[in-house]
């Protein structure tokens, strides 16, 4: 597990950052900030990412109140983002 070459993150990383994802200041991760109608919908839309996540065994950092959700996206295991990242964003975004 390696983190993203420089072709990957033109190619693969630049279409997530120009779709509300940024980088995290000082870390090589990437945040996203999402508002759902209610806790319902939070909810609902954390719970489909979980079981994503477990089954990727790729978990993300997050931070849920009411009906916003903010997510964290690193690779722990190579200290940066991986394709694993990359993966898990955009299905967080197919949602
Ligand atoms: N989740 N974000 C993230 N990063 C990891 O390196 C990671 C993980 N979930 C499980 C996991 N690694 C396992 O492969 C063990 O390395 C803990």
């Amino acid at each position: 597990m390696s983190t993203l070459s420089e072709t990957q993150r033109q190619t693969l990383l630049q279409p997530l950052l120009s779709s509300g994802w940024s980088m995290v200041d000082n870390r090589d991760a990437i945040i996203k900030k999402y508002q759902f109608t209610d806790f319902n919908q939070a909810f609902g839309f954390m719970t489909r990412v979980a079981l994503k996540a477990d089954k990727m065994d790729h978990h993300p950092e997050w931070f849920n109140v009411y009906n916003r959700v903010e997510i964290t996206l690193s690779t722990h295991d190579c200290g940066g983002l991986s394709t694993r990242d990359v993966d898990l964003a955009t299905f967080c975004d197919s949602l």
